[in-house]
């Protein structure tokens, strides 16, 4: 076994530590560089089938496959390991991402792809990207089977996890289903923070805000089409979903502001690091913890009901188990919205056709598909938000936080041309209506250091940088004195506290600290504020207009909160608000289903 493992380690270096490139690969086709499956790099190397399969089978490749992940880790070390061995700018390893399973990208004898390239274009030579063997042929779906649970919960991002933490917390026993290979949806990319209202840490900072002003900062924001009594939820308990989140171990300490609102109200990790990746990691440990069971692979095709209408189940198509059914006391749709669909956009947004986005892959509308199905009504479908800085020619979302922290947006004559901090869909509009219908996001070395996320991009490589505005003018291809001009203005502005040109009303700082900085910015596909209609409970309505017995929804999947435009920050907060709700009120229906 000695042997075995150092010629493993020895195949791990050669298949696991490649180093990646940040440059922008044309075909996305990472795994150009080696033919071989991964199976046959293992054979060649003497490492056998029973190796990573057990002797006579013994390891059952699940949907989890947790088993043969044990065994990549046994032989090649944990994620963090690796990565901590590794060299490259780009480290594959030691991503955002988290400690997910080897065979989110690895596989045995199909080919192998960088989950990351989902939303990235790294050129990332891999072993196994390309091969499949014979013995790659689909399985034959296992025997119908029946399961039973008290609550499944569709969909593992912050409001599938929250929802599954909290019905479990109450009694229940939850199965999370994930289509995806990991876990995180899109939560897991949000960067800019989660907005509450009346919390401990904005009073700690001497903040003045109010329920209040957020619901109507939220509803004019959503130009009033919002159901207002779910914003009233959304306000009244961010504080408590702050303080529910601290409890079971995030840092949500610092607080900025984002575009639309009246106060500093966006909640996010100490610095200003990106919020997605760690209340994803935080809620991943907390389910683990409680040993809840979480279930990737793992896509719902159906919604079950009974013939009085009331929900009993889901089928399930796992990736290796085939279809099975799950028998529940209710289910919960956190399955996220529609945005990675160009087709579903286009469908509703003609105009957006060929957009890009800023979300992951798995954003395909499933869980709007099947409520649908299930007879649920939807709402304001058309309503679909774009951001309006993603970085040019990639999926990259550039944060709302850096323009709230201070950066400016110009366009490619040099010269500013909205107020930076006006609703999404303003400033989305206004970037579309200039030249390359682009812009520059420019800020200088305070706002990099105000805000720990920006690291990020500089890593990316998307960052261009001159040590003067003349000098990143000419970088950039745009007329020196202009730039120069244009910064100097808005500098006079911060000092006199008042935008005459363009009535921004927060400025936190001058642009005036060496170097200066900018990332080419387009708008993109962000978010899909339409959906399944649900109550203030969380329960989803029939086209009856009754709320449907045992079934609740929360998060993007749903409709109303947001109106016509949602708030960055909102998104978060909804997610854990309405999670806990779902989750706390479909585990009273196992109660309810008991007596
Ligand atoms: O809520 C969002 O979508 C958000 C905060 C995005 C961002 O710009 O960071």
């Amino acid at each position: 076994m000695k042997y075995l493992k150092s010629i493993m380690l020895m195949a791990g270096m050669l298949f696991l530590l490649l180093p990646a490139d940040p440059v922008p690969a044309a075909t996305g086709d990472p795994g150009a560089g080696d033919r071989a499956s991964l199976a046959d790099l293992h054979k060649s190397n003497q490492v056998g089938c029973a190796d990573c399969h057990g002797k006579a089978k013994k390891i059952v490749v699940d949907d989890s496959e947790k088993g043969v992940n044990k065994r990549c880790v046994d032989c090649h070390g944990t994620l963090s390991q690796l990565s901590a061995n590794a060299s490259g700018h780009i480290n594959p390893h030691g991503s955002h991402l988290g400690e997910i399973n080897c065979t989110t990208c690895h596989r045995g004898h199909e080919a192998s792809t960088a989950y990351c390239n989902g939303c990235h274009a790294f050129t990332m030579p891999m072993a196994g990207g390309g091969a499949v063997t014979k013995r790659g042929a689909p399985r034959k779906p296992a025997k119908q089977r029946v399961e039973t649970c008290d609550v499944v919960v569709i969909g593992a991002g912050a409001a599938g996890m929250t929802a599954a933490i909290t019905a479990h917390d109450a009694g229940a026993r939850v199965i999370l289903l994930e289509k995806q290979p990991i876990t995180g949806g899109n939560s897991m990319l949000a960067a800019g923070g989660m907005n509450a209202a009346d919390t401990r840490f904005q009073k700690e900072k001497g903040i003045t805000d109010s329920v209040e002003l957020m619901y109507e900062d939220t509803m004019k924001g959503g130009k009033n089409i919002n159901d207002p009594a779910l914003v009233r939820i959304l306000a009244k308990n961010s504080a408590s979903s702050v303080d529910w989140l601290t409890s079971i171990g995030a840092d949500i300490s610092d607080v900025g502001r984002m575009a639309g609102a009246s106060a500093n109200r966006t909640h996010r990790p100490t610095g200003g690091a990106a919020v997605g990746a760690h209340i994803v990691n935080v809620l991943r440990k907390n389910a683990e913890d409680r040993k809840i069971e979480v279930r990737v692979n793992s896509k719902v095709v159906r919604i079950l009901e009974d013939k009085k209408g009331r929900v009993t189940g889901v089928v399930v198509e796992g990736k290796h188990s085939g279809r099975y059914t799950i028998r529940s006391k209710a289910v919960v749709l956190t399955a996220g919205g529609f945005s990675a669909n160009p087709d579903k956009v286009a469908y509703y947004r003609p105009e957006l056709k060929g957009m890009t986005t800023s979300n992951q892959p798995g954003a395909t509308g499933d869980g709007v598909e099947i409520g649908d199905k299930a007879g649920a009504v939807l709402m304001d479908m058309k309503e679909i938000q774009i951001h309006p800085t993603v970085a040019a020619g990639s999926r990259i979302l550039i944060t709302e936080a850096v323009r709230g922290n201070g950066a400016i947006l110009v366009n490619h004559e040099g010269k500013r041309f909205v107020n930076e901090l006006t609703t999404r869909d303003k400033a989305s509009e206004a970037i579309l209506a200039q030249t390359g219908k682009s812009a520059f996001m420019v800020f200088d070395e305070g706002v990099r250091k105000s805000l720990k996320q920006i690291d990020g991009y500089f890593h990316l490589d998307l960052v261009k940088e001159g040590d003067t505005p003349e000098a990143l003018a000419r970088v950039l291809g745009m007329p020196a004195e202009s730039l120069t001009a244009t910064i100097d203005t808005y500098n006079k502005a911060v000092d006199a506290k008042n935008d005459a040109e363009f009535k921004r009303a927060d400025m936190p700082r001058p642009l005036r600290t060496p170097k200066y900085y900018a990332i080419a910015i387009k708008p993109g596909v962000h978010y899909t504020m339409g959906g399944l209609k649900i109550n203030t409970d969380a329960q989803v309505i029939a086209k009856s207009g009754s709320p449907m017995p045992g079934f609740y929804a929360a998060g993007e999947v749903t409709g109303g909160v947001h109106g016509a435009n949602r708030l960055g920050g909102n998104s978060i907060s909804e997610t854990i608000t309405f999670g806990r709700i779902a989750g706390a009120n479909a585990a009273k229906m196992m109660k309810t289903a008991k007596k």
